[in-house]
């Protein structure tokens, strides 16, 4: 039983929205899983955010009604999300009535949980009117989410994504709002930064004394949108602390729009809401690995290349396997063992190249992750070469043929601008880091050997 009121995910993520089937199994999975809601808010979805003001179309409508349905038979609570901030007038009650209807529609479908955000909207009011009624868009902010709430409050949940929703918690902005709005709407925070690398309860026991209110954590993990499109955040959760529940309202995760990939970390996220006394990454993500992957040689090969493609605001360490592999490879060559660095690198290479294969190839069990991933997959596949290149080179490290260091210097910086010119991280920097020392070696001793 998680300590977390409030456990599951938002998808309120910039990019391609879930599809409804894949909304329905998100669902099934989070209720299997003990998590108890799911809120919808994407962001490039024109009715949530552009479009806030129409009335809800009949379509999504019935797709609300699917949810709900769907939510019902599995215990999970459908929140629905609206994002006004781009153009409202915060002093125009015709503006605020739009949102007030729209929210009553949903109540009136069944939706228990309805959310306002005004996360990352302009920091200034826009309007003349709104410039002319209110001090500050804080001031703005209250009086909209007050508004809001006065006819929902105590039939529905009720949550708000302040427009400051990061920090310290202790921001002018957010002390106004939280104290001038309902204790008992949720406030959304994503820790002190917007994709925090740890959630600490002792910044959570700062923003309720500032604000009033305990933070409904909007975790940033592992959503891979904006800047951070070329990592893959299939990695644990971790540095969430174990006593966050006890000062916290919940804990929502934001996940990538690749459906597929998410399920893993999300499975992990699953298991630090549900323990969060006992949770290990490491254990968590093994658990989440085995249970998606019936086929044992798929679940080898993902599982050795999952783990080096943790970039993340999690971890700086990328590839912990590949890197302390590669540490040991450049310490023996420099130190006089370069066949052991050698075999090392050719061994490593080797692997990389088969689970490649297989990742890539039919037999791979789970084809729809294969298709999200495979970008992926193939700079794992041309990481493995350039080891495998690096691995030939050495045999000529003690050299002093300069025509043949030559060409090797020439095919490393080839490996190296290929490497280079892929953006999809894996690997973290650590292979073009050790292989730019490898082609100043090898230049040195070209210049060495040439000017003799
Ligand atoms: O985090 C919040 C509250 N808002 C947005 C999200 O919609 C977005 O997915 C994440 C990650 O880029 N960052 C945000 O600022």
């Amino acid at each position: 039983m998680t300590p977390f009121r409030i456990s599951g995910v938002i998808e309120g993520f910039y990019g391609t929205p879930w599809n409804p089937e894949q909304r329905l199994r998100l669902i099934e999975l989070l209720g299997k899983w003990g998590l108890n809601t799911f809120m919808v808010g994407p962001k490039d979805d024109p009715w949530h955010r552009m479009n806030w003001k129409a009335p809800f179309g009949a379509d999504l409508m019935a797709h609300v009604d699917d949810l709900v349905e769907h939510g019902r038979r599995n215990n999970v609570a459908i929140a629905v999300a609206m994002s006004p901030g781009l153009t409202i007038r915060y002093s125009n009650p015709e503006d605020i009535q739009a949102l007030v209807a729209k929210a009553h529609d949903l109540m009136a479908h069944g939706v228990s949980h309805i959310a306002l955000l005004v996360d990352d909207i302009p920091d200034t009011l826009q309007h003349p009117q709104d410039q002319s009624q209110f001090e500050s868009i804080a001031q703005a902010h209250v009086h909209l989410v007050n508004e809001f709430a006065k006819s929902l409050l105590g039939k529905v949940e009720v949550t708000v994504c302040p427009l400051v929703y990061h920090g310290l918690g202790t921001e002018q902005y957010v002390h106004d709002l939280g104290q001038g709005i309902s204790p008992d709407i949720n406030f959304m925070w994503t820790g002190r930064q917007i994709c925090s690398r740890y959630l600490h309860s002792s910044d959570a026991k700062v923003l309720k004394k500032i604000s009033n209110h305990r933070p409904l954590f909007w975790d940033n993990y592992p959503v891979n949108d904006v800047a951070m499109t070329y990592e893959l955040h299939i990695g644990p959760i971790q540095g969430r602390d174990a006593d966050l529940g006890d000062f916290a309202e919940g804990l929502l995760s934001n996940p990538m729009s690749a459906f597929e990939s998410s399920l893993i970390p999300l499975r992990t996220i699953a298991l630090y809401l549900n323990d969060p006394g006992t949770y290990d990454p490491d254990t968590a993500w093994a658990q989440a690995v085995t249970e998606s992957f019936s086929d044992l040689e798929s679940r080898r090969a993902f599982s050795e290349f999952g783990r080096t493609v943790l970039d993340s605001c999690l971890t700086g360490d990328a590839a912990p396997d590949v890197q302390r592999t590669l540490n040991s490879a450049a310490f023996a060559w420099r130190s006089g063992d370069v066949s052991k660095a050698i075999n090392d690198l050719s061994e490593l290479a080797q692997s990389i190249k088969m689970n490649s294969e297989l990742l890539l190839s039919e037999s791979f069990e789970l084809r729809q992750l294969q298709s999200e991933i495979s970008p992926w997959v193939t700079k794992y596949q041309l990481g493995g070469n350039v080891i495998n290149t690096m691995a030939q080179s050495l045999t000529h490290y003690s050299s002093s043929d300069s025509q043949l260091l030559g060409q090797i210097v020439s095919v490393l910086r080839d490996s190296y601008n290929e490497l280079h010119n892929n953006r999809y991280r894996v690997f973290g920097d650590g292979l073009e880091m050790l292989l730019t020392e490898l082609i100043a070696e090898f230049t040195w001793s070209f210049d060495h050997a040439h000017s003799k």
